[in-house]
This record gives structure tokens, sequence and C-alpha cells, in this order.
């Protein structure tokens, strides 16, 4: 809204407010005004029970609106912390639209009444869906902003990108920048510090403003930070630009933003901004400070109080005097008053749209469309040189893709790469891809899981096509929180604005014969668990190349497991299929038809199931084994023919017995197919304990053909 206060104009004094003219000044109060009266506006509407939740920007609100002045919505990328009302407000958001929001409104464009108020996110300005998690933000914005260098060089990736689904919102200009805040408490986490590592060492265009409050909840800031100040821990970083200022200050502020804007536009690497400011509402209305803040801090804090300060500036300077303010406020008021009233008369959602957009709405991988014939040729290939092909393949079709993670790359060092074969991972998966297709697209990364993922998860949400992987399964659970929390909620939380297919490979599994408890370990129905995600496991080289590829075109993030087992066996080699062979997701595939009983399985207990059933079958027993090999979603079709086929099934799987993938299958076979068994389902899984390196206890403790052939005879018995 036009700012219809009229304006007495006094002379200013250009150092004192940096440049700042007249019209400007009036902004930033009146931004920062509104962002205060909202909140005032959000408090009273939950103490009527009118919404559900408030935290506030109060106090934050000077560094906000100054940075506001200098990022440019649609151009610069936005992942603002849930204090940073001021600045989004400067940016275009509307006080409607935040309202929305509050009460949880059908058409609040951060997320359709999914997510809590001052969860920001529009994907028109560039502002990235925030989640609650405090740090995961920090690493995601590193993605971003490697987006924007690899963009720069990659125009035909661009090209690719927005002409994918939500290709909309893709863009890049090429002095864009990306911004990212967090609190004082938030630096804390180790996000923060991957991020800061990765930036350096890319010079990433990324400006961190940490919003240090003095608290994190109760915490104070002595005891969250060695030291009590983060700008003095990062100051060794290098090329990191870093400012120190009173963020209650807007004049201080802007000349502070200004610097370290330009410094990140003209490629000079990322910067830091740690703004002092307060936080006088409490952390949230859950919360009350005066169990924990002494009257004295609290007198202090007010006096800091950047509303009153600057109002009071912008009177002694002559730029409004108090009937001038006053009209302005009660013209915020008005403006707030109309916003919350049509707020509170806005559409719920609906009941049924709660399953909206878990999953992209454009490309469904289980589909038809995802059908194809093989066209084999050349010599059989194994399961790891599957991966490798299949990876290439894809990237000469689609420059979006890059591919990073733990020793991936061939070879990091340039002079080193001519002179040496490469390593391409510690399984050789991505062996020559390096080489094949350049740095940019496929590189090392620190070792460091959480921003592995979060990286991936920035890229994606800007159009890239990133295929990370992570190591060893066993060690992805410093990206749980990314996996959890960010890749499988993103589409979901912001209703269908932002999306994520990133896909993970994760090499899984035991059976190594000294893997140890660390380099054997499954988990799948951990990850199953998460909606929003897509988890295929195949145990031939032949569906390898089926599902990742289906894995990669498709627009949902996959977690593509591939049993380390399986990698170099000859029993499960293929030709290659090739260079457009998908597998629809959710689709078995009958390795044996049988008579007499089903095995249900999938990973390295298919082959074994194998073995069994042919050893069974000299015996005069015929077993049908079906290899589910995608696991989220799964084919229960398929499951459900075979049960009333052979009315006796094993569901057999390498995970431990209790709460492991085959257990919610053996319980839903059960609970739907009662009427179609004759006998008792029976499951085959590891013992619930720790894989052991003692080749010996291994053999104990994971399922064996020995396992499933006595389970068969036993379910034979009935
Ligand atoms: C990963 C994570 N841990 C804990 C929380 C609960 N929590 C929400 S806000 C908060 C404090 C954040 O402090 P700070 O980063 O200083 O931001 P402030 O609220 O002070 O602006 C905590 C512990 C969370 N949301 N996410
Ligand atoms: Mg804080």
């Amino acid at each position: 809204m036009a700012l219809q206060t009229r304006v007495k104009l006094a002379k200013l004094d250009a150092p004192k407010v940096h440049g700042l003219d007249h019209d400007t000044l009036i902004r930033i109060y009146r931004t920062m005004f509104l962002s205060r009266r909202l909140d005032d506006r959000e408090i009273q509407l939950k103490r009527q029970n009118k919404i559900y939740f408030q935290i506030s920007s109060a106090g934050h609100e000077a560094i906000c609106a100054a940075m506001g002045l200098f990022l440019r919505p649609g151009v610069d990328w936005i992942y603002p912390y849930y204090r940073d009302r001021a600045l989004c407000l400067m940016l275009g958001v509307t006080p409607l639209e935040t309202l929305l929001a509050a009460v949880g409104a059908k058409d609040d464009p951060s997320s359709g009444g999914r997510q809590m108020p001052s969860h920001w996110g529009q994907p028109k300005l560039n502002i990235v869906s925030k989640s609650s998690c405090t740090g995961t933000q920090f690493v995601q914005a590193v993605g971003a902003a490697e987006a924007t260098l690899y963009y720069e060089g990659r125009r035909k990736a661009l090209a690719q990108a927005k002409k994918a689904p939500l290709g909309e919102y893709v863009n890049h200009e090429r002095d864009e920048i990306v911004y990212v805040s967090g609190g004082d408490g938030a630096t804390s986490e180790g996000e923060f510090w991957e991020s800061l590592n990765v930036a350096c060492g890319k010079r990433l265009p990324l400006l961190y403003l940490v919003e240090d409050n003095g608290y994190a909840i109760s915490v104070p800031v002595e005891v969250q930070t060695a030291g009590g100040s983060i700008s003095k821990l990062v100051r060794s970083f290098p090329a990191l630009h870093v400012a120190e200022c009173d963020g209650t200050d807007p004049i201080e502020s802007y000349s502070v933003c200004k610097e370290a804007v330009q410094y990140c536009r003209e490629r000079r690497g990322p910067a830091l901004i740690h703004a002092h400011v307060t936080r006088p509402y409490s952390h949230s209305l859950s919360d009350d400070e005066k169990l924990y803040k002494s009257a004295e801090e609290r007198e202090e804090e007010a006096r800091r109080d950047p509303i009153s300060k600057f109002a009071l500036f912008l009177v002694r300077e002559g730029i409004l005097d108090q009937k001038q303010i006053e009209s302005l406020e009660a013209e915020v008021d008005n403006e707030v008053r109309e916003a919350a009233d049509q707020a509170l008369a806005a559409e719920e959602p609906s009941i049924d749209s709660i399953r909206m957009n878990v999953y992209s709405p454009d490309v469904d991988p289980a589909s038809a469309a995802f059908e194809s014939e093989p066209q084999l040729h050349g010599a059989p290939k194994t399961m790891v040189e599957m991966v490798a092909l299949t990876l290439a393949d894809e990237m000469a079709r689609d420059e979006r893709i890059t591919i990073f993670g733990e020793d991936v790359a061939d070879a990091s060092r340039e002079d080193s790469l001519k002179q040496v074969k490469g390593k391409g991972g510690v399984f050789k998966a991505t062996a020559g891809l390096q080489r094949k297709y350049g740095n940019d697209r496929v590189f090392n990364t620190p070792l460091a899981e959480a921003s592995i993922v979060g990286r991936a998860l920035g890229m994606a949400t800007r159009g890239l096509k990133p295929v990370a992987e992570i190591q060893f399964f066993d060690y992805i659970w410093p990206a749980m929180m990314q996996i959890r929390d960010e890749l499988c909620v993103m589409r979901w939380r912001s209703n269908g604005a932002f999306k994520a297919p990133v896909v993970l490979r994760v090499p899984i599994g035991g059976y190594l014969t000294g893997g140890g408890v660390y380099h054997s370990q499954s988990g799948e129905s951990i990850f199953t668990h998460c909606p929003g995600l897509r988890v295929v496991m195949p145990s031939t080289a032949l569906d390898v190349a089926g599902l990742l590829r289906t894995a990669i075109r498709c627009d949902d993030p996959v977690m593509f497991l591939e049993h380390k087992h399986l990698y170099r066996q000859p029993y499960n080699r293929s030709e290659h299929p090739g260079p457009d062979f998908t597998i629809p997701f959710g689709k078995a595939r009958t390795v044996k038809e049988g008579s007499d009983l089903s095995i249900i399985t999938y990973g390295a207990v298919v082959h074994r199931a194998e073995v069994a059933a042919a050893q069974l079958e000299r015996e005069g027993i015929s077993v049908e084994i079906i290899d589910l090999r995608s696991l989220s979603p799964y084919d229960w079709e398929a499951i459900a023919a075979t049960v009333r086929k052979t009315h006796r099934v094993i569901v057999a799987y390498e995970d431990m017995l209790s709460w492991g993938y085959g257990a919610e299958i053996a319980a839903r076979i059960a609970d739907e197919l009662f009427e179609d068994l004759d006998a008792p389902v029976r499951r085959v899984a590891a013992m619930d304990t720790f894989c052991a390196y003692q080749p010996k206890l291994e053999d104990v403790i994971l399922p064996q053909t020995s396992h499933i052939t006595a389970a068969v005879k036993r379910l034979l018995e009935y």
C-alpha cells in the first residue's frame, strides 16, 4: 500500500543516515511498525483462540527491514528464519498473506494451512518454504547458491529446468545472491558449520544473517556459543566477509547490509552479518521469559526496542512530526484490521486436501508411462557397472543432473586426473563420470552427510536434478533430519509450491564377510516409514537400470538402495537394456512361479530364496518367489495374487525381525488376506541384534538359505 502520510521534508544529515532519503526512511519505519502490529494482532487472535500458534518478529524488525531493501524479490533466493516478517513484508508478502497463514486458510500461500504461522514460503518471490527445524536451512541455501554458479555455465540445464514441472519458478540472473538467516541458537547446529565450510570453500554468493537476540528460548548466548560471539568465531573462514551491527538500528543495519550484499553480488565470496537484536515478546506465546530473564535485563532490552527508538529518531531528525507518526500508525492499524477481518473470513482447506502434494501430481513413477521393453545388447554387466552406465546415459540426456558425495569423483585435483585412473566411488559406481561430464557436474564433497542431502535439496528446489551418494547406509544418520523433515516434506508443507526431486543412492546391507556393525546395516523400514519419499531396492542389474532411470526421471525424492553384496555377483548380471529402459515403481517381479508356497522378498535375500527353492524343488516342493524391488510404493496386488494362489506365505528379508520392513508386509497379509491363508504368515529375517564382523557370527545373525528351507518345511506341515 502506498504511503499516504504526507511528509514534511527536512534536510537530512547524509553521513548520519548513510545516504538514505526521506521516503526510504519512512518506508523502513512503516514496514517495521506493520510487522510489529501484525505480531500484536496475532497475539490478540491467539488469546481469543482464533489462531493456534504465534511466534513474533518483535525486536528483529530493523535489521530485517533494512535487509529487505537490498534483496530483489523473484531474483535473489531467500531462506528466511521465522522472525523475518519485516523482511518478507519488504519483499512483497502482504499483511493478508501473513494472517492467512496464522488462521490456517486454504489460500495461505506459504502452506495452505499446513504449517504454523511465520513459516514463510512464496515461489513467485523466491522465498523458499521454511520448516520449523533450526539450522537445516543453511545447507539448503548452500545448494541454492551452488545452483547459481551451475546455471551460469550451464544454460542448457536452465532451459531443461524451465520445461520441467514447476519450471515457471526456475530463474537465474547473473548477479543474483542467496540469503539465509538464523538465530544465535541455530548457529550451534552442525549444519551451520557444514554450510560455512562449503560456502567459503567454493566462494558461494551466499549471505548469512545471524539475528542474535541473546537467547535460544531460555538458553543465553554465552551458553550457546563459546565466548558468546558468533562473529568472533567465524572470522577465520577464508573469503568470508564478516560484519557485526546493532540490528535494532535500521540505519546502521542498512549500511552493513549494503556492504555485505555488494560483496556477495560481486562474487567475492560469502558474507555473514551478526546483528544484535532484542526479543521483547518471549520466545513464542508458549513461553514466558520472566521465568529466566531478570527484570533488569528485560528493562534494558525495552530501552533498545527498535520501533520506539526509530520513531524517536524520525521525530528528532525532523523527518516526521508526532502527528505524522500517529497518522502513519493509524493507517497501518487500519490495514492490519482489514487484513485480519479478511483472514478470519477466509475459507478453510477442505478435509480431503490433506492427501494432496505428498507426491508429485505431475509425474507418477508407478504409472504405465514408465513401462518399457529392454533392448538388450552388449556384454553382461554387473549391478555396479550398470549403476555407472545408467548414470552416464542419463547425464547425457539431462544437463540438470549433478552427482556428488564422498569419493564419487575420479580425482578432485585436475593435475592428478590427467595422470591417474580415477577413484569413482568406493564401489566404483560413479567411475569415469567426472572425466566424461566435468568437475561441475561430478564432484567430491566434504565428509558431512547432512550437508550432502541439504545441498541436494537446495539444488533441486531450483530445478536441478541432484543424484547424491551416501557412501554407506550405516552413515546416513547425520542426514536424517534433512531427509525426514525436509526432503520428504518439502512438497507437502508448501502445498505443492516447492519440490525436492533428489535421488539418494545408498549402498546398503550385509553378507560382506567382515563388514561388521558399521558396514552391514539394513534399515529400509525407517525410510519407507516417511511419506513423501520413494524407496526402491533392486536385486538385479536389469532392475538397477530400469529403476534408477525411473528414479531420475520422476519428480519425487527417491532413496535408491544398492545392496553392496549384490554389486558384483555373477548371477544378477544383465546386458545393457538401452538408454530409455525404465521400470515403474511399485511393480514386483515374479522371480519364479510355484504352487505350494510363496516367498515375498527383496534385496540380497532374493538369491537365497532362489537357492532354497531349487533345493526344495528336488524334494517335490514348488515355491513361488516375488521380488518386491520397490519398497515404497510396493506391489500389494502382486502380494495378494500370490497369496491367493498358494495360500501359504513367507516374508523373507534381511532387516531385523522386529519392526523390519517385512513385519509390515506380514501384518498386512494377516490383516487383509486372512481368509486366503491356509497357515500363519511366517517371517524369516535377521536376529534383533547387530551384524558381527566375525563371519561365523554374521552367518547366524543374517537370514540364510537354510533358514528359508526350514521355514518352508515347517509351514507346509500345517
Ligand atoms: C532442530 C531443532 N531443535 C530444536 C527446536 C526447538 N526450538 C525452536 S526455536 C528454538 C530456539 C532457537 O533459537 P535461535 O536460533 O536463537 O532463534 P530465536 O528464536 O532466538 O530467534 C528451539 C530450541 C527446533 N525447532 N529445531
Ligand atoms: Mg536467539
